[in-house]
């Protein structure tokens, strides 16, 4: 491959000062995605020792709205960042243990991150043309990507410091601005304004307000039966819908066994509640139904114990989930037979589905058919 001429590579555009400026961009936007991403992670596979509330009711809507807004816009970040110190990745490495050791953390860095993106954008638009299970390697590679900006950040913290401040007079004067046409300014602006644009135009799935200019969302969260998305419908999932003779049952210290009518017979209770899913759409909805808690004393178990939900689809990572002591005694918590004031859609769940508070999308089992308390 035939490089640019070095002189090319002293233009201001490709100093350390801009390398800072966008590191620091693109690092607190990685943080931010990372932290949301691991509360992510601990809400799908909750550590015991780890007590995760159920209120906010909408903080994981945020969260996750927050998590895939920054991953999509940490692309144009890293792209630019990548453009402002690619003359350094193309240099001849110095024969040196140090020098080489920190090639290698940055090639690391790099490979990580730009695959972790990729895959985490992708898996938004809900493409998975991968065969590793997507949660385990996303988490994997964001601590390989956090121990190589760590010894990055290490390496370059003489570098970082020196040019954490506007310092006009360290500015190479080998080349005025105006041989590249594009000063620091004008870089610094372009960057940030795609940035901006990337972040507003994905964050419509997420914040309502902004659904019109969503063009970079792969749903629109108003759209779909009853006003609300549907991920997985009914038919990919292989349920039909139900008999006459359907029941449902809940397993416990007593055995609970209800027709749908008895169901509906039941004291319903009103939640409002989003579905936020991990691919970061989310909409909030008005459910009915019968609260958990209910059905826990009803079958004389005690409010606060853990649950088992079972649907009728068979197979796959939906058929089941579990709602830990703290959701199964919020009062929010229902077995919702009603969505926004009619009866649930069979692609929403119809006849029951578990809607919860602050509770990734995945976890809201649809058809369900079984509780059992899990001793
Ligand atoms: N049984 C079952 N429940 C499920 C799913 C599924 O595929 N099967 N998809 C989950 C996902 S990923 C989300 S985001 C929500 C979406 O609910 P909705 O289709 O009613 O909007 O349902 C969840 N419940
Ligand atoms: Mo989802």
């Amino acid at each position: 491959m035939k490089l640019p001429a070095p002189p090319t590579f002293s233009s201001p555009l490709h100093h350390p000062r801009v390398a800072t400026v966008i590191g620091r961009w693109l690092g607190t936007t990685v943080v931010v995605c990372f932290l949301t991403g691991l509360y992510s992670h601990f809400l799908q596979d909750t550590p015991s020792w780890l007590p995760v509330p159920s209120r906010p009711a909408n903080l994981y809507r945020v969260t996750q709205g927050v998590h895939v807004i920054s991953g999509t816009v940490a692309v144009p970040l890293l792209l630019a960042k990548l453009w402002t110190v690619y003359p350094k990745l193309f240099a001849k490495p110095d024969l040196n243990l140090a020098k080489l050791i920190e090639r290698l953390s940055i090639l690391v860095l790099v490979s990580s991150m730009a695959l972790e993106l990729f895959i985490g954008f992708v898996n938004t638009l809900q493409w998975y043309p991968w065969p590793f299970p997507f949660r385990q390697t996303h988490y994997a590679l964001a601590w390989i990507i956090v121990g190589a900006l760590l010894v990055h950040l290490a390496v370059k913290l003489p570098l970082i410091r020196a040019n954490w401040r506007r310092t006009p007079e360290r500015r190479p004067e080998s080349l005025p601005a105006e041989t590249t046409g594009l000063t620091r300014r004008g870089l610094f602006r372009t960057v940030a304004g795609a940035a901006t644009l990337v972040g507003i135009t994905t964050a419509g799935q997420s914040a309502t307000p902004l659904g019109s200019v969503a063009v970079l969302a792969p749903r629109k969260p108003n759209i779909g039966p009853q006003g609300l998305p549907v991920n997985r419908t009914a038919e990919a999932a292989g349920v039909t819908g139900i008999g006459a003779d359907w029941r449902f049952t809940v397993v416990g210290p007593r055995q609970l066994s209800y027709s749908l009518d008895e169901l509906r017979n039941l004291t319903q209770s009103r939640s409002a509640l989003p579905i936020a899913c991990v691919e970061g759409w989310s909409q909030g909805a008005r459910w009915e139904g019968v609260r958990v808690r209910d059905l826990l004393e009803l079958c004389g178990a005690p409010a606060r114990s853990r649950v088992r939900v079972v649907s009728m689809e068979k197979g796959g990572f939906y058929g089941t989930s579990e709602l830990p002591e703290e959701f199964a005694a919020d009062p929010l918590t229902l077995l919702a037979l009603r969505l926004n004031g009619v009866e649930l859609a069979l692609d929403h769940g119809f006849p029951a589905r578990i809607i919860a508070p602050n509770r990734p999308g995945v976890l809201q089992t649809k058809w369900v058919h079984r509780l059992e308390v899990v001793a």
